[in-house]
């Protein structure tokens, strides 16, 4: 493991002790494991005094069925602060069987979508209210900036407001049809079941773009949380049960991705599944649904292009980039990474980027006067720390940063860090770090920068910084990317699609069509002649 090893030797002995003092139950191995996992968790409780959550499942709060659970640890001090139920195959089984219950016959399947609408407005404005507690512990959980996660639990009420205002504005279509005496019209109906696997980055931002139009579109949806940080998705089951949702409309579940990811993503009842992640997790889920024939989208993060031409504001263009890379310390699939500068304009516009990098305070991500909180996982670290040293091996030039902090402890901060790239075949330069690394690479002609821009495996997002509007409108027709940005970086909206090119993954989320992307098109033909139908063996 990762993050995990930490203070495992003070765990180590606890769980010694523990075992040592029921080893008496042998005579039901199944049944002694399962004591020994449990007073384990009430001694880790007992002494470190970790939080507890549980997943809401049928509308009721569930522990795992056989009481295993794994730990979550707190990234600014690299220690546990929370126990996660671990999901079972049954536990899997339970959640989505509700699902499908509360789609067939619950209260759900009966209520009419301008009902619905109403149901997600109330959930939108609670959030809202709850956003500084929700914020509060997704920033615990995960390093991101309490300014941040709050600000986002609050916006995300408007995701939420405006697929209410959506759910009842589905509309189907009469068509002109070639044949006499016929009458054909399509309506669309929702999916069914919606396995939501939403990462640890933006747990509830995820959440309102996934479950908002799923919901307003009539389904119902089995939420999974990221072993990464799950606490903040299943406090989330607080405002759902408050809502007052009917039961299985609305399940959340915990887990890592074998057994609980792969057992939802093939269940049998599932009939859509949306997929936010890395491109090799994706794989297995779009494997996986080769068993169950769901429809899959998947949001797959990228190494976006951050070009400034010379004729830029080269003000705004800095603060850009260093939104783009260094907000959410990087940890964002929408990160604009790889900065390509005209060559007349690069080395006033490093000094100055290097001097604000060397102003960004990195601490406690619930202290208001904190820029940069910590990564998420001690992975991200390893593989920073590991693409650095090949890119200097490789000729690359640190131009700030390049370490982790030596004054932040156990936590897993890493400095900005910007890196002069001589050639664009380094593999730095196409590899998501998803940290506050930036790659920079110098560019002669718009020509060049296209194609450099769009010469990596990834097309999520763009930025381009220029004055010239005929320029920008040309860029943004040559670059493969699914969102561009012009003199700005990193805005989002309920109402803007979202999605990738190529590795970046495919299908939209937020805009009216991603509502659409959760219902099927039923045709249905009437006969509206008074004739019997023809004997089919006698052709006239
Ligand atoms: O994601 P994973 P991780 C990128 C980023 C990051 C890397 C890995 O580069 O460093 O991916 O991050 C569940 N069937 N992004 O490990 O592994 C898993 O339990 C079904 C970019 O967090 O893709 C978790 O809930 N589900 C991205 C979810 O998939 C499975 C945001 C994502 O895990 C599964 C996050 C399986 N077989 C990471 N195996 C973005 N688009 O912004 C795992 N899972």
């Amino acid at each position: 493991g990762d993050h995990r090893d930490l203070h495992y030797p003070l765990r180590r002995q606890r769980q010694m002790c523990i075992r040592d003092s029921v080893s008496y139950l042998t005579w039901n191995k199944n049944r002694a494991e399962k004591v020994v996992r449990n007073y384990n968790n009430l001694w880790i409780v007992a002494m470190g005094s970790l939080e507890t959550f549980k997943m809401f499942v049928n509308g009721k709060w569930v522990d795992s069925e056989n009481g295993s659970t794994f730990e979550s640890i707190n990234p600014s001090i690299g220690k546990s602060w929370a126990l996660i139920p671990e999901a079972t195959v049954n536990d899997v089984n339970n959640a989505v069987e509700a699902a499908y219950k509360a789609f067939n016959e619950g209260e759900w399947s009966k209520i009419t979508p301008t009902q619905r609408g109403k149901y997600l407005r109330k959930l939108g404005d609670l959030l809202a209210e709850k956003s500084e507690e929700l914020g509060k512990i997704e920033s615990i959980d995960t390093g991101k900036l309490l300014k941040e996660t709050r600000w986002q639990a609050k916006y995300i009420a408007e995701y939420f407001h405006y697929y209410a205002g959506l759910a009842d504005k589905i509309e189907g279509s009469t068509l002109p049809i070639d044949k006499p005496d016929m009458y054909a019209f399509n309506v669309r109906e929702p999916l069914g079941v919606v396995a939501a696997i939403v990462p640890w980055n933006s747990q509830l931002f995820l959440v309102a773009v996934k479950i908002g139009p799923a919901l307003a579109a009539g389904n119902t949806v089995v939420l999974k949380a990221s072993e990464h940080a799950s606490a903040a998705m299943l406090e989330f089951g607080k405002v759902i049960e408050e809502v007052g949702f009917p039961p299985g409309v609305v399940n959340i579940i915990s887990g890592h991705g074998d057994p609980c990811g792969k057992t939802l993503t093939t269940h049998p009842l599932v009939h859509r599944i949306s997929f936010t992640g890395g491109p090799a997790t994706a794989r297995h889920v779009i494997r996986n649904s080769a068993e169950n024939f769901a429809e899959v989208s998947l949001e797959l993060g990228g190494k976006s292009p951050f070009i400034v031409f010379e004729d830029a504001d080269i003000e705004s263009a800095v603060n850009g980039s260093i939104a783009g890379i260094f907000g959410a310390s990087g940890q964002s699939c929408v990160a604009g990474s790889r900065l390509y500068l005209q060559e007349s304009i690069a080395d006033e516009f490093l000094d100055r980027m290097t001097s604000l990098a060397a102003n960004i305070k990195l601490g406690d991500p619930l202290l208001d006067e904190t820029q940069m909180g910590p990564l998420a996982t001690l992975g991200q670290i390893k593989l920073i720390e590991s693409e650095i040293s090949n890119a200097k091996n490789q000729g690359a030039k640190i131009l700030h940063g390049g370490n982790k902090p030596s004054n932040m402890n156990e936590g897993w901060f890493f400095e900005p860090t910007i890196v002069d790239c001589s050639d664009q075949k380094l593999k730095i330069v196409d590899t998501e770090l998803f940290g506050p690394v930036l790659s920079v690479l110098r560019f002669k002609t718009e020509e060049e920068v296209i194609q450099l821009a769009n010469d990596t495996k990834y097309g999520l997002a763009a930025g381009v910084f220029t004055k010239n509007s005929a320029r920008s409108l040309r860029i943004t027709k040559a670059l493969r990317a699914g969102i561009v940005w012009v003199n700005t970086y990193r805005v989002v909206s309920p109402i803007a699609p979202f999605g990738g090119y190529k590795d970046s993954g495919y299908g939209r989320e937020s805009g009216m069509q991603a509502i659409h992307d959760y219902t099927r098109i039923k045709t249905v033909w009437i006969n509206t002649s008074d004739e019997p139908m023809s004997n089919p063996f006698q052709m006239r």
